[in-house]
């Protein structure tokens, strides 16, 4: 692989992790959040296989934790979202679509319930504490919100299970799916939740002090030689076959949750407060024109989809792919993109726009699983 370098400076952070993720050979990085994100370790297709097969432990640190703590935290939390926050347990996590006052997603961040009044908004790639401030600020709302130093670290893969009782006990094998608890490390609690952006399950561990970034690698790394652990990070194929949506690449402020294949986290009529509610229950109603679906573009191996490309039917764009990658497993190229009404069924045949010239494709209604 051969790419630019990027030149590193304050605004591109690092994190309590990044002395040990260079000792592992990190071979690529993106920036998200301001942040350092570590993206290839051995390569796309290694890293990808051994995600599937053994256990790996993700810097996650640029997935930010947004603060909401106060009186009135939990009123903002429902400004924020169409999913209706009001049976949210204490110990949940819940994947909330955040929309502005026109339904267009601002991020799509898990928020964690700590209290009845304190909130992490745990944010995708956009600058949502801004919006959260200004709503603050413009209502004179009760609440205090910052970014606090917290660095999410995920253990994900068939074997996370296993890795982690043996640093946590075997208590973490209780922990539901999106739920967490706090467990101690080293005489310090973190929260500890089953979640994570990859669908091999496993956990993320959110560790709320920088001195406790590089203990925690190690432990995890020296517990779990036999389980052949290995550094990684979210992984474009694996993700893209999933279908786990990326903010910034697969939707944007133009798209509402219903178009992102979110419908089914938003219960508009009952999240009574939500900014954006007025404009959700309009385009509820008639429902969306064009919908995030999975593809199947035909050909050899395509690289990753920097740019739109469009997708065509009988020679007229009726959609475009934001994220593509080949799939050892599905022997295809797996891609994610908005097509619009006419074109979405699944089975449908459709051409892609590809810097490798014009592809045919299959639009499908489920993800590669
Ligand atoms: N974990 C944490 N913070 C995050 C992410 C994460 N912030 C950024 C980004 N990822 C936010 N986006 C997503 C997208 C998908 C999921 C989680 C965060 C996800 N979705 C599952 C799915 O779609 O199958 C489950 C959703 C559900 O059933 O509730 O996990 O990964 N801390």
């Amino acid at each position: 692989m051969s790419a630019p370098l990027l030149s590193l400076s304050r605004r591109i952070r690092r994190t309590p992790f990044s002395g040990r993720v260079m000792a592992s050979g990190v071979k690529a990085y993106t920036v998200y959040n301001h942040m350092l994100l570590p993206s290839v370790f051995e390569s796309p297709e290694e890293d990808y296989r051994h995600l599937k097969t053994d256990v790996q432990v993700w810097d996650v640190a640029c997935e930010r934790q947004v603060e909401v703590r106060g009186p009135d935290a939990a009123r903002l939390l429902q400004m924020l979202t169409p999913r209706d926050l009001s049976k949210m347990a204490m110990d949940q996590c819940y994947y909330t679509p955040m929309v502005d006052e026109t339904g267009g997603m601002l991020n799509d961040p898990l928020t964690l319930k700590l209290a009845e009044d304190r909130f992490w908004v745990s944010i995708a790639d956009s600058d949502l504490l801004f919006w959260i401030k200004g709503l603050v600020y413009g209502l004179r709302l009760e609440v205090d919100v910052d970014e606090p130093d917290v660095s999410p670290l995920a253990v994900q893969g068939p074997k996370a299970d296993d890795l982690m009782a043996r640093v946590f006990g075997d208590t973490v094998r209780d922990i539901r799916f999106f739920r967490y608890a706090t467990l101690p490390f080293e005489g310090h609690d973190l929260v500890v939740a089953r979640s994570g952006y990859s669908k091999q399950g496993g956990f993320e561990i959110y560790v709320d002090q920088w001195d406790l970034g590089e203990p925690l690698w190690d432990a995890l790394f020296a517990a779990g030689e036999d389980l052949n652990v290995r550094a990684g990070g979210p992984n474009l194929i694996e993700r893209i076959e999933g279908g786990l949506l990326s903010y910034g690449n697969d939707m944007t402020r133009e798209n509402t949750p219903h178009e992102c294949g979110l419908g089914k986290f938003c219960q508009t009529q009952t999240a009574i407060g939500c900014v954006g509610r007025d404009a959700l229950l309009r385009v509820a109603v008639e429902g969306p024109v064009r919908q995030i679906r999975s593809l199947a573009i035909d050909g050899e191996a395509l690289g990753p989809c920097g740019d739109l490309w469009s997708v065509y039917a009988n020679g007229k764009r009726v959609g475009r792919v934001t994220s593509a990658a080949w799939s050892p497993d599905f022997e295809t190229n797996v891609a994610i993109g908005m097509i619009r009404m006419t074109h979405w069924d699944d089975g449908t045949k459709v051409e892609v726009e590809t810097p490798d010239g014009m592809r045919t494709a299959t639009v499908r209604e489920s993800f590669f699983i």
